[in-house]
């Protein structure tokens, strides 16, 4: 179909417009855990179009888009002034991922981009790319943002230009307008992603966890979920990392594993969400599981469910790096409602609702992984002698 300028610039911006106002329905949900909603809630396509294109028709007669994006995930999320906002890893067709603010203003749908993306201030070696923040409102009155920094590594051979070393960058905010970037968390165990500042200070320190990692994508002989202390918020420094959640043979977090977003306090302890990954065939695919941490001692785990909470499903499962759920952000409503801001294969983004109450008897009540086929089935025999006395015909 041939459009002039004009009914082409209509047709985008009306296409964007209706994208934008879908509402979101939430499906039902056989295990009963959470259940997700029928929209991804942010896509390449939510990305303002004047970002986008250039609306000059003198500079750009056929209404191209210049500046293309691809994918929208891996979102922090927070709720601020009543207003559920994620900041979303925005990576545009050259590669490179930026921080931007979507706001809804029920959680699920409706999500809009605010005017420009986020500024994140450098420190004198410039992050070549940064992704998967997660947000922390800290005992000490500052929203973090601690996130991913990627650089070359600078010890590479001479013709490799693709290795890279991973670390924490930290900034902080009131409104997530205006960013302070502190330096980048010190660690004495080798790279690190998927850091996560825990909101208060555990005797007087501020507590990180960690995934301490040999490689840029192997953890190596490092890996597992990691805690530690560090004396500032400035300069900050782990010296030391206890390892909360191991990497395991032949569980869903074989290869490796990274803490989701900051956890959730509850009155039986903490909730945590992680994300797993294992090998498989066709490559690694990644999970979201649950575990509950001791309320004084979050570096202790208290209840671990087998298996994982979320797997990619539908058409979840396919995307620029398939087989992948991923999540860095949920937001815990006043009423106990959880909304769970999960991406699927490295593309867009989804919400699945639960609530607090329903993820604690989630992982109290769930068996634990008992690491053999056979005790598995003697889980499931458990089941069906308990359910004797229980029966429903159906
Ligand atoms: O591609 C899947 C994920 O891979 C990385 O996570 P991890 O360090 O645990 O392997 C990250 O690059 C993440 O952004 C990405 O979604």
């Amino acid at each position: 179909m041939k459009m002039n300028y004009l009914e082409r610039v209509e047709k985008i911006k009306s296409d964007h417009e209706k994208l934008i106002k879908t509402p979101n329905k939430e499906l039902f949900s056989s295990n009963g855990v959470y259940s997700r909603y029928e929209n991804p809630i942010l896509t390449r396509n939510h990305v303002p179009l004047n970002w986008r294109y250039d609306f000059n028709q003198l500079t750009n007669p056929y209404f191209l888009e210049r500046i293309g994006v691809n994918a929208v995930f891996n979102a922090g999320a927070i709720k601020l002034n009543n207003k559920y906002l994620l900041v979303a890893r925005v990576e545009g067709d050259d590669r490179k991922s930026f921080f931007a603010v979507a706001e809804s203003p029920n959680g699920t749908d409706n999500f809009k981009f605010w005017e420009r993306p986020i500024h994140l201030p450098q420190n004198e070696e410039f992050d070549t790319n940064v992704y998967d923040m997660r947000l922390t409102q800290h005992d000490d009155g500052w929203i973090y943002g601690v996130f991913c920094s990627e650089k070359k590594d600078k010890n590479a051979p001479t013709g490799d230009t693709s290795t890279a070393v991973a670390s924490a960058g930290i900034a902080r905010t009131k409104d997530l307008i205006t960013w302070e970037r502190l330096p980048d968390l010190i660690s004495h165990t080798g790279q690190q992603r998927n850091v996560v500042l825990f909101p208060h200070f555990i005797d007087n320190k501020y507590a990180f966890f960690t995934r301490p990692q040999d490689g840029f994508i192997d953890t190596g002989k490092g890996g597992g979920i990691g805690f530690g202390l560090s004396e500032s918020i400035l300069n900050a420094e782990v010296k030391e990392e206890k390892i909360v959640d191991a990497k395991t043979y032949h569980t869903i977090y074989e290869v490796k594993n990274g803490l989701g977003p900051a956890p959730i306090k509850t009155s039986k302890g903490w909730l945590n969400m992680a994300h797993g990954v294992r090998n498989t065939a066709a490559g690694l695919r990644y999970t979201l599981y649950l575990f509950m941490t001791h309320l004084d001692r979050p570096w202790e785990v208290i209840h671990k469910p087998q298996g994982h909470l979320m797997a990619p499903m539908k058409e979840e499962r396919v995307g620029d790096v398939s087989n992948v759920l991923f999540s860095n952000g949920w937001i815990a409503d006043d009423n106990g409602d959880v909304f769970i801001y999960y991406a699927s294969s490295d593309t867009r983004m989804h919400v699945a609702k639960s609530n607090i109450d329903i993820l604690v008897d989630y992982c109290i009540n769930t068996p634990s992984d008992k690491l053999y086929s056979h005790l598995s089935v003697e889980t499931i025999n458990e089941n069906i002698i308990k359910n004797e006395s229980h029966r429903i015909d159906l």
